[in-house]
């Protein structure tokens, strides 16, 4: 069957390179990329949308004859500490209108990002399983728990066919992250670049599970295309592909840019990645749908310094 999908918030982190690699696959005028941020460029359909206006989403799946949504318009964890009840509205508004309209059937299948901060303190730190205690303290994981738990209830009482993956921090060289804890992980390659320095905002010995954008791409859509019957989390899957701290990371960096340095100013985010884990397990989605990184750190410090000039 023909795809027709329509990405919400796809231009940010990942929307950029997600709008990309599915237009590779499924063809350029398959894939509708929606956004508040109105880009200077575009090379396939855009819509300006607000994820949070039921009726213009409706109306635009409605016109476009879209069947399969991803929706990426999210607060993440630092800027929601700070805006605690816009970065609920906006995490949840969302998702619940998505939710309804699958559960209409409008909406035939739909990806939604979860994230290793749904877990927090009391969760087992090294080796997170699949299923543990799961107690956010960030307004952020708590909007990303609630809403796993919401497209399990939907897939479960209403048949909605939802997925969704716990992502770790993602470092990518196309757009610049949107406000998270693990941003200094993609913000350290630019500055070694310009500058040979660092100074990082989390503590050295920060240690948080980390991915390599064009891994977490291929984990979306082999997730998406795999069949149903092999979807066994209708909440969301652990993620993983390494873990580092600031310091491996500048370390592995100087192998590169020796005269590189570091030096760190740990402000309130490190309060955030305390509260999450340090290496996930993620089992489950080995052998759900035979999941595999392709990235560890040395490639993806060697290819992203390929990458920023
Ligand atoms: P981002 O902040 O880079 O991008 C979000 C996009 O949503 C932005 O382009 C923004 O303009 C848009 N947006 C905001 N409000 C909107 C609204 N009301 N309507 C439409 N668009 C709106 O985020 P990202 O890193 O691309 O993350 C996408 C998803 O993946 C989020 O759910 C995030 O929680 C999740 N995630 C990301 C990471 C990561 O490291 N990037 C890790 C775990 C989970
Ligand atoms: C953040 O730091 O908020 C995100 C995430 C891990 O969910 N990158």
């Amino acid at each position: 069957m023909e795809k027709r999908i329509l990405i919400l918030g796809a231009g940010g982190q990942i929307g950029t390179e997600l709008v990309q690699s599915l237009r590779e696959v499924y063809g350029q005028d398959q894939v509708i990329a929606s956004d508040l941020k109105v880009p200077e460029h575009t090379e396939g359909p855009f819509v300006a949308l607000d994820a949070t206006d039921g009726a213009a989403v409706r109306k635009t799946i409605e016109d476009g004859k879209v069947d399969q949504v991803y929706l990426l318009a999210a607060m993440l964890s630092a800027t929601a500490e700070k805006l605690p009840r816009k970065g609920w509205d906006l995490n949840m508004d969302s998702l619940f209108i998505c939710l309804e309209l699958a559960k209409e059937g409008l909406i035939r299948k739909l990806y939604w990002p979860s994230s290793i901060a749904a877990f927090g303190p009391t969760t087992p730190k090294m080796g997170t399983p699949q299923h543990t205690i799961a107690e956010p303290t960030t307004v952020y994981g708590i909007s990303k728990f609630a809403g796993e738990r919401w497209c399990a209830w939907y897939h479960h009482n209403h048949g909605v066919d939802v997925r969704s993956l716990r992502y770790p921090g993602l470092i990518s060289y196309t757009a610049p992250p949107g406000g998270g804890t693990t941003d200094y992980a993609v913000d350290i390659f630019h500055q070694a670049r310009k500058k040979g320095h660092y100074t990082s905002f989390l503590r050295s010995d920060t240690l948080l599970p980390m991915m390599y954008m064009p891994d977490a791409i291929r984990a979306t859509m082999e997730l998406m295309e795999a069949p149903a019957e092999q979807i066994k989390q209708r909440g969301s899957y652990n993620l993983a592909a390494f873990s580092f701290s600031p310091e491996s990371l500048a370390q592995e960096i100087k192998k590169h840019l020796p005269d590189f340095t570091i030096d760190y100013a740990p402000d309130f985010r490190q309060a955030i990645a305390d509260s999450w884990p340090q290496v996930i397990n993620d089992e489950a989605a080995r052998s759900d749908w035979h999941w595999a990184h392709r990235y560890d750190l040395e490639a993806m410090v060697a290819d992203m310094l390929a990458h920023i000039k």
